[in-house]
């Protein structure tokens, strides 16, 4: 089945977790700290311009954002953790919506895929590891996509994302490995390998 990719909306932006859609379409959701690159990725993946909001200031966004993708899944773009600067109140409403997200989604039978994006210069940072740690115990489906490799050379970019998978490794289920993707929303690297990751997921 050929999904349109130009009919996507902004289905929800929800602020709490009562207003998660309930329609059980699969979803694949985003996770990754303040300022990584989720809303350049998805306006990426989309062939957008703005659709997901860019922040030149990190941290602002706690909603959790569900796009509707040719009413066939939801990709889903968490909000970004790790924001030093953000406001106590705001930490409390960022950790219970995004733990919300996967323990009390009337949906979380529809999770098919988590997206775990990591800085490829930064490489993965204490929340980072928190994360992948989550998903382990959970035994949530999970892809590691390091982000901004445009930033680095061609053999920088080899190196880190060799030294990600060892990093990853662990967290993997028992005799597999964790799929890592560069990816460049500016050169639009690793566009193609996610979308073909997304659709398997999916299906
Ligand atoms: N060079 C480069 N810059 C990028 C890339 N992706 C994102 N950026 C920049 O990084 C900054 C943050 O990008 P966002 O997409 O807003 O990051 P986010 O993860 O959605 O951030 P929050 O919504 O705060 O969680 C912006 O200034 C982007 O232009 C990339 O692939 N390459
Ligand atoms: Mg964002």
């Amino acid at each position: 089945m050929a999904i349109n990719i130009n009919n996507v909306s902004l289905k929800m932006s929800a602020g709490r977790i009562e207003q998660f859609p309930r329609e059980p379409l699969p979803q694949i959701a985003f996770a990754g700290r303040s300022n990584v690159g989720k809303s350049s990725l998805i306006n990426t993946l989309l062939n957008r311009k703005s659709l997901a909001r860019v922040s030149a200031s990190p941290g602002k966004t706690v909603t959790v954002n569900f796009y509707d993708i040719d009413r066939t899944f939801f990709l889903v773009d968490l909000p970004g953790y790790g924001y030093a600067k953000r406001a106590y109140d705001d930490k409390e409403r960022w950790s219970s919506l995004t733990d919300g997200y996967f323990s009390k989604n009337p949906n979380r039978d529809c999770i098919r895929l988590v997206v775990q994006l990591v800085d490829i210069r930064v490489g993965p940072t204490k929340d980072d590891l928190m994360m992948l740690e989550y998903l382990s115990q959970t035994a949530m489906p999970f892809i590691v996509v390091a982000t901004k490799c445009d930033k680095l050379s061609k053999t920088g970019v080899a190196n880190a994302v060799q030294e990600l998978c060892e990093i990853c490794r662990p967290y993997a289920p028992e005799g597999e490995e964790v799929t890592v993707i560069p990816f460049s929303s500016v050169s639009r690297e690793g566009k193609d390998r996610l979308f073909n990751e997304i659709t398997k997921a999916i299906k």
